[in-house]
């Protein structure tokens, strides 16, 4: 029989009753026991890789008996006591560590990487900070639908220096939106301790900065964390503001099981040792007689029946088979939206009308879609596309926003998980890079990982000829046609551009929209006054001709139809792609193998653009109908510099005609 001390924790049980005092137990001793059964597996070489909680339950298990079920929480990897509190079946998540399919991603993604709408639990991605600004998102959700929720999300110290973190915070504060975010300082991020991690006393200091009221809070003792949660919880239901709460904890094993802890003082060790969480609250709860030997057997048998009988389960389970069809169709979800055909009655538009007109019909037709990004609001945006919107929409859906890209991205992909639509508007396309990550990472991979939708559009003013320079000129398609999971839409003209916006906030998926800064006042044209859509992945074909196929995409069009004005003789097909990512490969191999010449045009500099992945397209579907090399045309490899005449020279637009001919020659 295991021996009791005295506990070193002061608890303090207050007027908690036995049968909650006993769950708190329960609930802590439930992840520590599996710990110790991964450990066992782990040697065997049965489970791949671990990240221990040992010596953290009381933080996991605390705060999630203090929300409601319904109450979503982002925990981290070392937060096992959240999914178990949950009472997510244990099957189901050794079949998630096992890669097998009654697990939460169908063998893609690994660990406590998952999220479950069932459970309110969204997990992390690997970035570690972005789970701040989902939760900033979710809790934004809560906000528009007035539920009174309150969402917990989870930090590593390691994790709080990161930009998300302080992006995250800040737009909580200054959105008062209903979060608690929960530092676990344990000492270490994988071996770099706290002095090389932060130059502060507290991490709870931070708070202030950034005018959210915090909290530190002995992160091994289950009934303060539990009882001050609840009644922080309680508070910011009723008035929903953030919460900043640093727990002191320490990381008793290896950053992951297998790379040990040699650079941790043995003292230190031994200090929080004996501060064990679940070891501390059960002398409590057998020096108060609430525990009984009786008891802790019967739990202790209990859950390490449910242990066995899981595991066995999971390993009975058959391995995932690899199939491609089944892989390829989970990176989008799919979609019956409907489609909307356009008016007679016609209004003529230019480009950046059109946006704006298209905009604002979706918001009129989603009630609840919110639009997001800097100076949108009173304002109108840098580009006046959202004038006069908060007026119609009100603050609450068109929202400004700090200068935090990857917040407001990462926001974007909370709204989803709360089934809210988002649009938002980057000032500038080249300001993507800030939110990069949650881009390509998050939103990209969401679905294929555990099938949440990133119901998101990002819109992107783009593209050079505007003498803007470096960082405000770049047509960066490119960073983003290459991510699995983004659908990218670049549309050349105001029809296309209002019908294809509408489709793309239908679309579940994560949108890219370019808008050519240089086409949105020089270009007009006739645009039906009604809210129409334009299906996806079917290029227009602006002329037709039998010579070649010309083939581009926003401002590219516009050269290729100067350049065919000047030469009426050149007889060819010019492809308008409309949208890069589906991208029409049909009717460009159907018109290639008519005219037996192609050239693309791309606006950015070459090297790894879509015009190369189109001309190899070319090479492999349509050798045998080729009378010339595919040609592709695309600015210098150079960044793209300010000085008209520099500007000039480094844009593909000089350069079309040339080549053109010259293929046409060959
Ligand atoms: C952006 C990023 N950089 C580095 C890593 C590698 N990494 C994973 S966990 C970790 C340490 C995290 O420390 P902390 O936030 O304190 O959490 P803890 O592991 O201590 O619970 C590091 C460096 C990562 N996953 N993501
Ligand atoms: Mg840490």
């Amino acid at each position: 029989m295991p021996t009791i001390n005295k506990s070193k924790i002061d608890y303090n049980k207050r007027n908690l009753t036995d049968q909650t005092l006993l769950k708190l137990y329960y609930n802590m001793l439930k992840p520590r026991l599996i710990e110790e059964k991964m450990l066992i597996l782990l040697r065997q070489g049965k489970i791949s890789k671990w990240f221990s909680g040992i010596g953290q339950e009381a933080i996991s298990v605390g705060v999630t008996m203090a929300l409601k079920p319904s109450e979503y929480i982002l925990p981290m990897h070392r937060n096992l006591g959240v999914f178990t509190t949950r009472q997510i079946p244990l099957q189901r998540l050794f079949c998630q560590w096992q890669g097998k399919l009654s697990g939460f991603t169908k063998g893609r993604d690994r660990s406590f990487h998952f999220g479950s709408q069932e459970y309110n639990i969204i997990g992390m991605i690997s970035h570690l900070g972005p789970q701040m600004g989902v939760a900033d998102g979710i809790a934004l959700g809560n906000i528009l639908k007035n539920n009174g929720n309150v969402t917990a999300v989870f930090s590593g110290e390691g994790g709080t220096s990161e930009g998300d973190f302080h992006e995250a915070l800040n737009v909580a504060s200054v959105w008062q939106l209903p979060v608690i975010f929960c530092i676990e300082n344990n000492g270490y991020g994988l071996s770099t301790p706290t002095e090389e991690q932060y130059n502060c006393k507290h991490l709870a200091d931070r708070g202030k900065g950034y005018g959210i009221d915090s909290f530190i809070l002995d992160g091994n003792n289950i009934i303060e964390t539990y009882t001050k949660v609840q009644k922080l919880a309680e508070s910011i239901r009723k008035r929903p503001r953030p919460i900043l709460i640093e727990f002191k904890t320490f990381r008793r094993r290896g950053h992951e099981e297998a790379s040990g802890t040699k650079y941790v003082p043995e003292a230190l060790m031994t200090e929080w040792e004996s501060k064990d969480p679940i070891e501390n609250y059960r002398s409590y709860l057998f020096s108060e007689k609430i525990l009984t030997q009786q008891i802790e057997n019967t739990y202790s048998t209990e859950i390490k029946a449910d242990i066995e009988q899981s595991l066995a389960l999971a390993y009975a389970e058959p391995d995932i088979i690899a199939d491609e069809t089944t892989e390829l169709n989970d990176v989008y979800k799919s979609s019956n939206y409907e489609h909307f055909s356009p008016c007679e009655n016609k209004k003529e538009l230019r480009l950046i009308d059109a946006i704006s007109e298209g905009l604002k019909q979706s918001m009129e037709k989603h009630k609840d879609l919110v639009i997001m990004g800097q100076d949108i609001a009173e304002y109108g945006g840098v580009f006046k596309i959202t004038e006069g919107f908060v007026a119609q929409f009100g603050k609450g859906r068109v929202r400004n926003t700090p200068i935090c890209e990857s917040a407001i991205v990462e926001t974007a992909m909370g709204l989803s998980i709360s089934g809210i639509k988002s649009v938002v508007e980057m000032q500038f396309a080249d300001f993507a890079t800030s939110g990069f990550n949650p881009i390509v990472n998050y939103l990209a991979k969401s679905y294929y990982r555990w099938q949440q939708e990133a119901d998101v559009v990002i819109r992107m003013p783009c593209g050079g000829g505007v003498a803007a320079g470096p960082f405000h000129s770049q047509t960066n398609e490119a960073w983003f046609t290459k991510t699995p999971g983004l659908k990218i839409v670049y549309p050349a003209f105001p029809y296309d551009a209002k019908g294809l916006l509408a489709t793309a906030i239908n679309d579940p998926n994560p949108v890219l929209f370019f808008e050519h800064k240089a086409l949105y006042r020089s270009i007009r044209q006739d645009v039906p006054i009604n809210y129409f859509t334009i299906s996806f992945g079917e290029a227009a074909l602006l002329k037709e001709g039998e010579a070649v196929t010309i083939i581009s995409y926003g401002a590219g069009v516009h050269w290729a139809l100067e350049t065919l004005e000047k030469n009426p003789k050149i007889s060819a097909d010019l492809i308008d792609l409309r949208t890069l990512q589906p991208l029409d490969k049909d009717n460009i191999i159907n018109s290639v193998k008519k005219t037996g010449r192609a050239i693309i045009l791309q606006e950015d500099s070459l090297f790894g653009g879509i015009a190369s992945d189109i001309s190899a397209l070319l090479m492999e579907e349509c050798f045998e109908y080729l009378d010339a090399p595919v040609k592709r045309v695309a600015s210098m490899e150079t960044p793209i510099p300010f000085i008209n005449q520099l500007e000039t020279q480094y844009l593909a637009k000089s350069k079309f005609e040339n080549a053109l001919n010259e293929l046409l020659l060959y």
